[in-house]
């Protein structure tokens, strides 16, 4: 159930406070050692650019749709579709492949060149993919999908670690015209099961283990457990990732490295209409029940290779490193797509930041010499938390380090600018989100100034609005605080919600009429520039992973002893926001440790550990209103030891409860 009030935004600092902050220019010797120099000369090239981006759209993105992107059949109409209709189509008509333009047309100039950097759990223990490789893998990988049954627009499942064959998985199944549909390999089987079931995905593809900071992580016994319930899968094909033990269901499981040898290293692209699927990628909402979020192949593309270009100044030769895993919308667009669009070594990461030390990024930039970084302010926290000592790599050839999912702090960005880039690299805190295919409100490196802790000003073809939330007007100039929306359509936007396109029309564009609504609040300063605020949604974000309340509040319900719960964020020092929950558990049950452990558990079985609540309050009831709507904002008070803030509670039910859940989360403490 939803507030009876609207969200407000999290509080932040207020414009105000935001005219101090300094303004910090390209630092001078990210100038120095580039290789050529930026692709865009500054930032009046910037606004110029920008401006025909929004008055001219069709000629901006038709020029660069050419440009960046390699068609079988060229395009005639750029752009159709309003945004108060959801119905936006781009270079209709046009026809390419993905898995051609991310890799044969490297391979045929040079099929030496490296694709892929595989930096493996243990370091040592890694290898390069050439251009030539990769072609040869992502072809044979597709004939064996194709001879599992799998045809043009059917979705193919993929529940793999941080390996190459996740990047080979992707392009098979675009090679063959099929829909990727990637479950981050942290989500339990029920949320596989789930997501398996609702994309109708017939094929699934895996490991036999994974291995991520010295532990091995069952993923093969995890799919087997999600396929007990969904009858129609037909085929697992397994990577043998450890050679460990795995159960075996005959006629359905084959290994991967039985099968690619059957086939041949070349099949041609089937070229796709732009706007056939190219992923689903199921992410977070203000409701219980994950949307399957779906991107077409060329804007998708588009946006991917435009954003890597000009927001990371990717060149020729590059070494780019973003530290996302493939399984959320930042691997898929800059682990996967935006470098190999681009024709340069993407490094794909097994591991975590902490092992086998603290050091470990900053060792694979100094070894495979990364001249970019992208990475969530969660991963940052944690590395300057363990101290500067760790931080003793030259990582000389870093131009530019990013920031992404999340808010930057100010001191945050300033130990990334100063700590980790040696003030030699700029910072660049990108905006975006799964529905928007790739970076909207971001810095340009080597172009944009930037003030730490905003993102700074928009993407080309992104037309940002700041609403009033309460009259739902647009407000209009500078030094302005509201919920952010955008006013025109860009190529990289989210299609449809699958199999629910109401809900995609109520989420995004119904809610202010010509608008597409990010779900995020937002202030504009005097200069133009973008503070993202947070969601103002029920959504929260705990170490950049997106999570919503409903969700985790349906996988409490499951347990037998709870008879209501109530989750909320609240602010973490360490993972920025935290999951509590409040549970009203039914008669007969008693307020023990052990049963807030077994709803701790409950939380980590069906959606997956990192969705697992910071601390659970057991308390007598929920505060509600008279028509039984959970007050979440009370209790979000409460947290916050603000409980003088509360407001009117005369309108619920049993204002009385709310004393009592305040003892509650006093005698916790
Ligand atoms: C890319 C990604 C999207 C939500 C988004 C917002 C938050 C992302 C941010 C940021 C502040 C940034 N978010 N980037 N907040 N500054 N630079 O994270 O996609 O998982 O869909 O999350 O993340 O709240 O609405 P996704």
């Amino acid at each position: 159930m939803a507030d009876a009030a609207p969200n407000q935004p999290p509080k932040a600092p207020v414009v105000a406070e935001a005219h101090e902050v300094d303004t910090y220019h390209p630092p001078q010797k990210m100038l120095e050692k580039h290789p050529s120099k930026p692709h865009i000369s500054g930032i009046e090239e910037y606004q110029q650019l920008y401006k025909e981006s929004i008055t001219e759209p069709n000629k901006f993105w038709g020029r660069l749709a050419r440009e960046l992107l390699t068609w079988s059949k060229d395009f005639q109409t750029v752009h159709s579709g309003t945004l108060e209709g959801g119905d936006n189509a781009w270079f209709l008509e046009g026809e390419l492949n993905a898995s051609y333009n991310c890799v044969d047309r490297h391979a045929f100039k040079d099929p030496n060149k490296v694709a892929i950097i595989y930096e493996a759990d243990e370091p040592n223990e890694g290898r390069t993919v050439t251009y030539g490789e990769l072609l040869r893998e992502v072809s044979k990988t597709a004939y064996v999908l194709k001879q599992m049954g799998v045809r043009k627009g059917d979705t193919v499942a993929i529940y793999l670690p941080m390996i190459p064959e996740a990047l080979v998985a992707f392009l098979a199944c675009s090679r063959i015209g099929a829909v990727h549909s990637v479950v981050f390999a942290g989500f339990s089987a029920d949320s596989l099961r789930d997501r398996v079931i609702d994309a109708q995905s017939k094929v699934v593809i895996t490991t036999d283990e994974g291995k991520r900071g010295g532990k091995l992580i069952g993923t093969k016994k995890i799919v087997d457990d999600a396929l007990k319930q969904c009858p129609d899968v037909s085929h697992v094909l397994v990577y043998k990732r450890t050679g460990a033990d795995v159960p075996w269901t005959k006629g359905r499981d084959y290994w991967w490295h039985e099968e690619v040898d059957k086939w041949p290293s070349y099949i041609a692209p089937e070229p796709v209409n732009s706007e056939d699927p190219l992923f689903l990628l199921y992410t977070s909402g203000s409701t219980g029940k994950p949307k399957g979020v779906l991107h077409t192949t060329a804007g998708y593309l588009l946006g991917a290779a435009a954003t890597g270009k000009y927001v990371f100044d990717i060149h020729d030769g590059d070494r780019y490193f973003c530290g996302g895993d493939v399984g959320w919308i930042t691997g898929h667009t800059y682990v996967v797509y935006a470098p190999l669009l681009l024709g340069v070594s993407t490094v794909v990461f097994e591991g975590t930041p902490a092992y086998p030390n603290f050091s470990r990024y900053w060792d694979i930039i100094d070894k495979h010499k990364v001249t970019q970084f992208y990475v969530a302010p969660t991963a940052l926290r944690l590395l300057k938390r363990a101290g500067n000592q760790h931080v003793r790599n030259e990582m000389k050839h870093l131009r530019v380090l990013g920031s992404v999912g999340e808010p930057i702090a100010a001191e945050v960005w300033k130990w990334y600018f100063e700590i980790v880039g040696k003030e030699e690299a700029q910072i660049i805190d990108t905006y975006w989100q799964t529905e928007t295919g790739s970076n909207v409100i971001t810095p340009l490196a080597g172009v944009t100034p930037t003030k730490p802790g905003s993102a700074s000003l928009p993407f080309f073809g992104i037309e940002p609005a700041i609403i009033d939330p309460v009259s739902g007007e647009e407000i209009h100039g500078n030094d302005v605080e509201g919920v952010l929306a955008f006013k025109q359509a860009w190529p990289s936007m989210t299609r449809t919600v699958w199999g629910a396109h109401k809900r995609y029309m109520d989420t995004y564009f119904n809610v202010y009429k010509g608008y597409y609504f990010t779900g995020d609040g937002a202030g504009r300063d005097h200069e133009g520039f973008y503070w993202i605020r947070g969601r103002v949604d029920d959504v929260v974000n705990v170490s950049g992973h997106r999570l919503s309340t409903a969700e985790i509040e349906a996988a409490l319900i499951e347990h037998s002893a709870v008879a209501e719960s109530a989750v909320v964020g609240v602010a973490d020092e360490l993972t920025g926001q935290a999951v509590n929950a409040f549970v009203a558990i039914k008669e007969g049950n008693d307020a023990t440790d052990a049963l807030r452990k077994e709803f701790v558990l409950q939380v980590r079985k069906s959606i997956g550990p990192f969705a697992a609540p910071k601390a659970v309050f057991i308390v007598p009831d929920l505060p509600k209103t008279r028509s039984g709507k959970i007050m979440r904002r009370i209790l979000r008070k409460i947290l916050a030891g603000e409980e003088d803030q509360l407001g009117d509670t005369s309108t619920l039910s049993d204002p009385s409860v709310v004393d009592k859940i305040i003892a509650v989360v006093h005698d916790a403490r």
